[in-house]
């Protein structure tokens, strides 16, 4: 019982023991086509950390015949991609590699970031994202984006 007591104690009082960082940079940002994934809670917990970008240049492309985004891992290209942190549970991490189709379409990997709000304002830390590895050598030549926008200029309407 006493065990059982302290245990209660730390997990209250650090619960984000169980909690993954993952930075978005697509269709699960705030405002983006499947954000409201994030916020079913029948898929899990997530909660908004911090705006942020990568510490190093990517190219992030559109691609597919449904517009979908990739940040390809190939570093040193493209620009410093902007994005949100959200704190995820298991449950969620689990829904999102699936729902992601991770690992045959996007692979998570970790990405090294600037939090540009929130307490931890200015500080570099790590988190999660999907990207893809495995790509078409074309999409090299595609135009690349700092911030993905499903609605913007290029015209490239997503298809879920
Ligand atoms: N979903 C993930 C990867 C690309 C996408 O559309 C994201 O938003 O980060």
């Amino acid at each position: 019982m006493k065990g059982f007591v302290l245990l209660s104690v730390i997990v209250s009082v650090f619960p984000a023991v169980h909690m993954t960082l993952i930075f978005v940079y697509g269709t699960l940002k705030k405002d983006q086509p499947n954000y409201l994934l994030m916020r079913n809670p029948d898929n899990g917990q997530a909660e908004f950390v911090a705006h942020a970008r990568t510490v190093e240049r990517y190219p992030l492309v559109i691609a597919t015949k449904n517009n979908i985004p990739f940040l390809l891992n190939v570093p040193e290209t493209g620009q410093r991609i902007q994005g949100e942190i959200y704190s995820v549970d298991k449950k969620m991490l689990d829904f999102l590699d699936e729902f992601e189709e991770c690992p045959e379409l996007y692979q998570r990997t970790t990405v090294q970031l600037e939090v540009q709000d929130g307490p931890k304002s200015g500080s570099i830390i790590k988190a999660f994202m999907y990207s893809t590895t495995t790509y078409e050598p074309e999409w090299l030549q595609k135009p690349t984006y700092e911030s993905y926008n499903a609605s913007g200029d290029h015209g490239l309407r997503y298809v879920p």
